[in-house]
């Protein structure tokens, strides 16, 4: 049973408010309420599951294993729980959400369909007034946000978009129940991950499927299969072992199988032997087949030409199997894509693909899109535009700090944040992989697990210390950000124009904001929580003060 926004005041205000119940928010509440905390969640959705619960488009699958993508902290649910795919389905991972949410009993503290619409720190009292879409305000000691990473839709400003007299859809905000598409004519306008995994079910409906790509994507195949009783078994028989080494040693969170050896090194034969044995296998441990090749231009060039020879040998046609093949940034340094049957569905009679390099969308009218050389008519256009990521949802919550700004003004000049938890100027508000922690470069609930954990740790901490406030300044704000640019430019990635810069958005900061490494994360944070919370200002004492005097 979903509750309502319980009644608060200044004077009787709520312990802890949790942002969002998808997987960060759901563990919130559970690891807050197990250690005695009065805490609260809001959720703008009608149901737990956070990004799985808007991304109901055809196709969407997670392309992390299903094995590891899954909470950790409950050797329960994670025995009694079962994937049937190899790569889960989003209604299986929304079915895993409710599980997990009956078990544990969230829903009796989650209020469904509550957006925070906007918030205020009241630095006399130390408070977050947040105010809501019921109407009704709510105070809380803490704040933490646990609103994802790719949880604000990017629409794009198109001329004309209102005009379009079909439907208009968008990969992130898909209707509940599906929409048939079953005889149209379909524009899909986007070529990254979620139109990768759309685009081969939408041309298995429509009459006629007609693909926009301004930039085409690198993809592996996922080779996607039912899971076993073997595989499961093998699994949940060794879950504490794998789950640590998961955290305590792989970069990004997930299990892959690490190479040994570098591209530059091995012979043409050799080098040909292991990318060709990952391609079969399918996944992103294609990413792991050489130790260099995130690390050195030559490198990378040589998985980016072997992709490319695997685009021209699945496409038929090559004026199409050229268009479709990346060539302007190095493969992997934008999230690589998986799929099933991607580059095989443009071999589909009804299925065509418009190069907007050559002919630019000039403006979508009433009958469909105008490129710079015809109008072509559709029925739907789906918008498979992406997301603002990773900062886009923390902006959009309107709340403002101690000196009357927004996040939007704080990080004008991109996102800074200590240890991606927290920002100066914004007390007692904790952000779950936020901008400068591991986040979208890693197994997401790996990295959720974490920081619900890091934070709980930090709320006792100061429970048991009697404090009541805790920020970090913008020194040590800027010092971090400083340290996770430093560590991304060890790496290509800063290189391409991704989403993880913010590149996808005009008028974005151009800043890499995810942090590389969940192992090395992970040691830092211990060992700052070790050391009181070392670069945390508790009650406005600043713990790099202390542990500098003793
Ligand atoms: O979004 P994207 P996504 N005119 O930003 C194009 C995660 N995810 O939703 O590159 C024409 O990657 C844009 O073109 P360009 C995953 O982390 C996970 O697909 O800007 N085109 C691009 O092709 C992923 O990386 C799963 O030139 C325009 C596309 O829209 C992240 O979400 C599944 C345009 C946007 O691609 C985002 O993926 C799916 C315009 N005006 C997604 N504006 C899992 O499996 C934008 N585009 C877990």
């Amino acid at each position: 049973m979903a509750r309502d926004i319980r009644q608060t005041s200044q004077d009787a205000p709520l312990e802890v408010a949790v942002i969002g119940a998808g997987f960060a928010g759901m563990y919130m509440l559970h690891k807050l309420r197990g250690l005695g905390f009065d805490v609260q969640v809001f959720e703008a959705g009608a149901e737990v599951g956070g990004t799985w619960y808007w991304n109901r488009y055809p196709g969407a699958r997670c392309d992390v294993e299903s094995m590891q993508y899954s909470y950790s902290f409950d050797d329960g649910i994670q025995q009694d729980w079962t994937w049937s795919e190899r790569f889960a389905t989003q209604p299986e991972i929304l079915r895993y959400a409710r599980f997990v949410a009956d078990r544990l009993d969230l829903r009796r503290d989650i209020c469904f369909g509550v957006r925070i619409t906007s918030g205020r720190f009241d630095n006399q009292r130390n408070l977050w007034v947040l105010d809501t879409s019921a109407g009704r305000p709510i105070h809380a000691r803490k704040v933490v946000a646990a609103v994802g990473c790719l949880s604000s839709s990017n629409m794009p400003d198109i001329a004309g978009t209102a005009d379009f007299a079909g439907s208009t859809l968008h990969t992130a905000s898909w209707p509940e129940g599906g929409v048939d598409l079953t005889g149209k004519r379909v524009a899909v306008i986007g070529t990254g991950s979620s139109a990768i995994q759309a685009i081969p079910e939408i041309a298995k409906q429509a009459a006629q499927l007609t693909v926009f790509q301004r930039t085409p994507n690198f993809s592996v195949p996922a080779r996607n299969q039912p899971l076993g009783p073997e595989t499961v078994h093998w699994w949940k028989s060794q879950y504490p072992a794998l789950r640590r080494k998961a955290r305590e040693t792989m970069r990004s969170g997930t299990i892959y199988d690490l190479p040994s050896r570098a591209a530059l090194e091995v012979s043409p034969e050799d080098l040909r032997a292991e990318f060709e044995a990952r391609w079969a296998k399918g996944g992103a441990n294609f990413a792991y087949a050489f130790s260099d090749l995130i690390l050195d231009e030559r490198a990378n060039a040589l998985a980016a030409d072997f992709v490319r020879d695997k685009i021209r040998e699945t496409v038929a046609d090559p004026a199409t199997a050229e268009a479709l093949c990346p060539r302007d940034y190095p493969i992997f340094c934008k999230r690589i894509c998986v799929d099933t049957d991607y580059f095989a569905t443009y071999n589909r009679p009804n299925v065509q693909l418009v190069d907007l390099r050559k002919t630019p969308i000039s403006r979508i009218t009433a009958r469909g899109v105008q490129t710079s050389d015809q109008e072509r008519a559709f029925d739907v256009i789906v918008y498979a535009t992406g997301f603002d990521a990773i900062t886009g949802s923390l902006i959009r919550l309107n709340l403002t700090g101690t000196d009357g700004r927004g996040l939007a003004e704080a990080w004008a000049e991109g996102p800074k944040a200590y240890l991606g938890l927290m920002t100066a100027g914004f007390p007692n508000l904790f952000m779950v992989t936020g901008p400068g922690s591991p986040s979208v470069l890693s197994n997401v609930i790996v990295s959720i697990e974490q920081h619900v954990e890091f934070i709980a740790g930090l709320l006792e901490h100061m429970r048991a210390n009697g404090n009541s406030r805790v920020e970090t300044d913008a020194q040590t704000d800027h010092d971090w950000a400083m340290h996770v640019i430093a560590v991304a430019k060890t790496t290509l990635y800063p290189t391409a124009a991704s989403w993880y810069m913010g590149a996808n958005i005009p008028g974005k900061p151009r800043v890499f904001m995810p942090y590389i490494g969940v192992d090395d994360y992970r040691k830092r944070c211990a060992a700052i929580a070790a050391a009181g919370y070392r670069g945390f200002r508790l009650d406005g004492v600043d713990r790099a003060d202390l542990s500098a005097t003793g």
